[in-house]
């Protein structure tokens, strides 16, 4: 089973839509195995997004994902990186599918609501730098077999 790293931005915790990102998360199958509200560092934000140092929004970027609490996630399901994206939609809040977070509740990418990881290493890199693995909680759920089958 695959797990993947989410974040619901400080817009999204400003606005009331924490509970709105994780329903359709859950909703859609997914399983949360670990959760954090926190106010991000100025050295988490820097770690977490050191692959965007020197674009021209880097600034803004860690300016916007240290402006106020977070709330940070661990969703666990098959194929959940790709499902969360899918769930997130695309970066720019204008070209983000109808039906996703982004395009519901988005209009520019400097303040699109969410994060989620965009690949396995990636995923792996970000749990391990938000999260210790005793934060992390396997449990079980009897209905998985009603929403998973094979992959
Ligand atoms: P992602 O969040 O969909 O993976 P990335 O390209 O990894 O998108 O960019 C990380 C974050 O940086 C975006 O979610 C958005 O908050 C911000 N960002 C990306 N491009 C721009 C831009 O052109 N202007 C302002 N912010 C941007
Ligand atoms: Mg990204």
């Amino acid at each position: 089973m695959e797990r993947t790293f989410v974040i619901a931005k400080p817009d999204a915790v400003q606005r009331g839509l924490v509970g709105e990102i994780i329903v359709r998360l859950e909703r859609r199958g997914l399983k949360l195995v670990g959760a954090k509200f926190l106010q991000v560092s100025r050295e988490l934000a820097e770690k977490h997004y050191a692959v965007h140092k020197g674009k021209s929004f880097y600034e803004g970027l860690i300016s916007y994902i240290t402006s106020a609490p977070v709330m940070a996630m661990v969703w666990e399901g098959p194929q959940a990186i790709v499902a969360v994206r899918q769930t997130m939609g695309a970066t720019r809040p204008v070209e983000a599918a109808p039906g996703s977070v982004r395009h519901d509740f988005g209009l520019t990418v400097g303040r699109n609501l969410t994060h989620a990881s965009d690949a396995p290493e990636t995923a792996v890199f970000e749990i391990g730098l938000w999260f210790k693995d005793a934060e992390l909680v396997n449990w079980q759920r009897p209905t998985d077999a009603w929403i998973f089958e094979g992959n």
